[in-house]
């Protein structure tokens, strides 16, 4: 395990190496527990650096085998190797020079799942950000591109599957049961994109032509028997290389796209030139054992992977401060693949929930950090919500601040420019000013100041001189080591809505920067003064969720209902009865804390109903606007002295009062909207939804598991199955249905590691105090595996994040519980544990008691000494 050696990294720091590797060729003889890895390091000396200067090489938990430069073995004396360092010490003098590194590794008991390791039998590798350096001693950073020829020997019975990056050479028999193959790859890649993997797969083939006219072989490689669980991922796979064509003019650049899915996977998935490797749970789906969610995840993350061979691969980060520059503009680029794949404002609504879930309290708590950081202690750490999403908002905005046109010139000429590149985000904003020929210095800040700006609004009309004046004042809040925040240009999307829901046109605008519905807000303080209308209208702000803020402003409750029942943008409808929810509950809470009784706006009661039946509205809107703000949604907004139990209270109460007022309808919609045969596409995922909304609203109204219990019974796919069940276990806890319904999916599903997330999940999320013993005894189930991230995820990550009422229990036994396990992950894998660990991050906000007892944990867990580096960063900032 990496121990924390206190080093901090910093942006200004930053210098080229001295050296140079044009070309590397690597040979894996593997074997389970003693793999040699023999690498042929073409270096080069960089202009300008003095010959002869030391030549020092990164390395993790390395074994230096055997050290040759030019072909001969290096004196003991002419180097210094650690398990952490290579350094030779007088380089030739000569320009160039080769360098072979032998190490060898145990991928076998390499339980960080970085570097080389063995998953279910498989060897596989991962190596961003920093696992290279666990293979052999490299410049392992991403500035340094190498040209790469691999040679991969293995058991032939065990590993009959040999891959890697780029395009198949050769191969061929070497006796005594083994084999080899050999891949190269013409581009010029740092090591973080290099992979490996071998094993015995079953292979979904295809193949793709591209625009050009070049065919392109398709390869989905898994586990014996799931081949056809990878025919949606393969769909999107194609659908992606398309629509990238299309939609950015960018083709696929190799003779072989290959995808391996592995059930030990750290994070999502991984972008390895030529070869992505996938967390099996984003490849393998079917309708009896993956949900809707699951499918829409596939498509995205399939996106997600295939579209970084541009925005990434050919051009890639100078470092890892630039990490945003590949993932906020990839995730920009996948969010609009499903878009346009499926419905825009419900994808739009989707993403937005996301950002404000994981994002927000990021950027409000102490972990903090810029989208593009200037300082990091553990980088592993910083594949972070801000880095991702807020760094796609980023990419949106540029688009809505320069418009599509501009936007698409400016993308267009960053590629152009910087192919084969290692860019920074100076050089991508430059590419969208030299395009549009517009500054954007004050934009620019969205990358380098962290928090997330408010609008204060206020709106009135004077019917005597038939304006409308809206006043805004921007403001940033402070975040750890940024006090001072500098004012920002905060795209402000807006209508005006008259009588009759259509948009007012104004006679005229006076004030601000005002564009095609967008208000461009660059001062503190705004006023913007709308003539010629003679009505007050209703103002729709922030439509389309246009900027990554947070809005303050003293809406009246009928406006907002007029809003939800009628603005133009769907997105802001949704909005706009989301914050009437998120108010009514927040009243309630308020009421609940202090023992008094609350009564419902019946007008809000009954928009929900009419939400529910309108036709005219899709049936995923419908899910989604009947869909409660989450309880983490309601103590974000609550803020400050925050007690789980009572937000649950006041929540269920007005499910309660929306789900009585409105049985009957929902009962006959319940009925009505039955999506028939089952189809994965958007349409038909969006009448499941909105079927299991009101099942559970249908149980909530009657009080009775039968409606749920019914649905378990028939359900013919996962969707309808994991929904039931959901409801059966939260809304029933401790009847006879929900524990037979249990037990039947348990029974069921047993040797189906996936679908027992799914159950660990449901069971770690079921409200109430009683989950600490649950989750407590289900670690001990025979499915659950501490060493395997997706367990860990399903069953701790769930109840840390999901499970408010479990997790804060007021004793705080919930977070010793959590302690414990992190601790225990920590042993095996630093960098899953580091990730659980965040869960704590917003412990300030709590009520005094279940924040003294949180604070009491984490302090448990920073006084242990031997913390790997990526737990000790996270606790310490989440203390400080
Ligand atoms: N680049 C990947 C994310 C990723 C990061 C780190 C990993 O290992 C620790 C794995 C994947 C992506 O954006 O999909
Ligand atoms: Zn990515």
């Amino acid at each position: 395990m990496r121990q924390d050696t206190g080093q901090i990294f910093k942006i200004e720091d930053y210098q080229p190496s001295d050296y140079l590797i044009p070309e590397t060729k690597l040979t894996f003889e593997l074997q389970p527990e003693a793999t040699i890895v023999t690498a042929q390091l073409q270096f080069e000396r960089r202009k300008g650096v003095e010959a002869g200067t030391p030549l020092v090489l990164d390395g993790d938990e390395l074994s230096l085998v055997r050290l040759e430069l030019d072909g001969r073995p290096v004196d003991a004396s002419g180097y210094q190797a650690s398990p952490q360092q290579l350094i030779l010490t007088a380089p030739p003098a000569s320009a160039r020079f080769t360098l072979t590194v032998v190490t060898q590794l145990d991928p076998s008991r390499n339980s960080t799942l970085m570097g080389l390791y063995r998953s279910n039998g498989v060897y596989c590798t991962q190596c961003e950000p920093e696992g290279f350096r666990r293979i052999t001693y490299f410049y392992d950073r991403p500035d340094v591109l190498s040209v790469y020829t691999v040679r991969i020997e293995a058991d032939r019975a065990t590993a009959p599957t040999l891959l890697s990056n780029g395009n198949p050479v050769e191969q061929g028999d070497l006796g005594s049961g083994r084999h080899y193959a050999v891949w190269h790859d013409p581009f010029p890649k740092p090591s973080y994109l290099f992979a490996v993997v071998a094993g015995d797969f079953d292979v979904l083939e295809d193949s793709f032509i591209t625009a050009s006219g070049r065919k392109v072989e398709l390869g989905i490689y898994v586990e014996h028997g799931k081949k056809a669980r990878a025919a949606y991922a393969m769909d999107a796979l194609k659908r992606s290389m398309v629509w990238d064509e299309e939609v950015f003019g960018l083709e696929y650049d190799l003779d072989v796209f290959n995808i391996v899915a592995v059930s030990d996977f750290n994070m999502g998935a991984m972008e390895n030139k030529g070869l992505n490797v996938f967390n099996d749970k984003y490849i393998l789906a079917d309708e009896a054992t993956a949900t809707d969610a699951d499918f829409a995840n596939i498509e995205a993350i399939v996106a997600h992977e295939y579209f970084h061979n541009w925005t990434g691969n050919r051009i890639t980060c100078r470092d890892w401060f630039q990490l945003c520059l590949k993932e906020g503009l990839t995730v920009f680029r996948d969010h609009e693949f499903s878009a346009d794949q499926r419905s825009r404002p419900v994808k739009r609504i989707a993403e937005v929930r996301t950002l404000r879930a994981m994002q927000f309290p990021e950027d409000q708590g102490p972990l903090a950090h810029p989208v593009r950081p200037r300082r990091y202690r553990e980088i592993a750490n910083f594949y972070t919500a801000t880095v991702y999403e807020k760094g796609s908002e980023v990419v949106r905005m540029i688009r809505t601040v320069l418009g599509a046109e501009a936007f698409a010139r400016g993308l267009k000429l960053y590629i152009e420019r910087h192919d084969g590149e290692a860019a920074t985000i100076e050089d991508f904003i430059r590419a969208f000013e030299d395009a549009s020929e517009q500054d954007l210095s004050q934009f620019a800040l969205w990358y380098h100041q962290a928090g997330t700006p408010n609008l204060a609004v206020t709106a009135t009309h004077n019917a005597a001189d038939a304006t409308f004046r809206v006043e805004i004042e921007q403001s940033v809040p402070p975040t750890p080591s940024e006090s001072r925040k500098r004012l920002m240009h905060i795209p402000l999307a807006f209508g005006l809505v008259g009588e009759d829901g259509q948009d007012i046109v104004a006679a005229q605008i006076e004030g601000a920067q005002v564009e095609n519905g967008v208000i461009h807000v660059r001062k503190r303080k705004h006023s913007v003064v709308f003539h010629g209308i003679p009505k007050r209208p209703a103002l729709s702000l922030n439509r389309g969720f246009s900027a990554p803020m947070t809005l303050s402003m003293e809406q009246r409750p009928e406006d907002l209902v007029f809003l939800a029942r009628n603005d133009s943008d769907l997105f802001a409808r949704w909005q706009a009865l989301n914050t009437l929810l998120t108010d009514a509950t927040i009243r309630a809470y308020r009421a609940v804390s202090g023992q008094a009784n609350v009564a419902h706006d019946p007008n809000l009661i009954a928009t929900m109903g009419e939400m529910a039946r309108d036709d005219s509205l899709e049936p995923a809107f419908r899910a989604l606007a009947l869909t409660l703000p989450s309880e983490s949604d309601i103590a974000r907004e609550i803020g400050a002295n925050i007690n789980p139990d009572a937000v649950f209270m006041a929540r269920e109460g007005l499910a309660k009062a929306i789900a009585c007022a409105n049985a009957d309808q929902f009962a006959t919609l319940y009925g009505i909207h039955d999506a028939g045969e089952f189809r994965p596409d958007a349409a038909s995922a969006g009448k499941r939804a909105l079927r299991n909304v009101l099942l559970d609203y249908l149980s909530l109204s009657s009080d009775q598991p039968t409606y749920a219990a019914a649905q378990f019974a028939s359900a013919t796919n996962m969707t309808d199955k994991a929904a039931a069940l959901t409801i059966l276990a939260h809304r029933f806890p401790g009847h006879v249905e929900a524990s037979a319904a249990l037990a039947r999916f348990e029974d069921t599903y047993t040797n189906d590691p996936l679908v027992m997330d799914k159950w660990f999940q449901i069971q770690a999320s079921t409200p109430g105090a009683n989950a600490v013993e649950v989750v407590r005894s289900l670690l001990d189930h025979p499915a659950f595996s501490i060493g395997n991230p997706n367990r860990v995820r399903a069953l701790m990550g769930t109840f840390a994040t999901l499970n408010q009422t479990g997790f804060h229990r007021d004793d705080g036994e919930g977070y010793r519980l959590f302690a414990t396990t992190v601790l225990e992950v920590e042993k095996r894998n630093p960098q899953v544990a580091a990730r659980l660990a965040t869960a704590l991050r917003s412990w300030r906000s709590l009520e005094p008691k279940r924040q003294e007892a949180a604070r009491q944990v984490l302090v448990m867990i920073s006084s242990r000494e031997d913390l790997s580096s990526d737990l000790r960063d996270i606790v310490e900032r989440i203390l400080s």
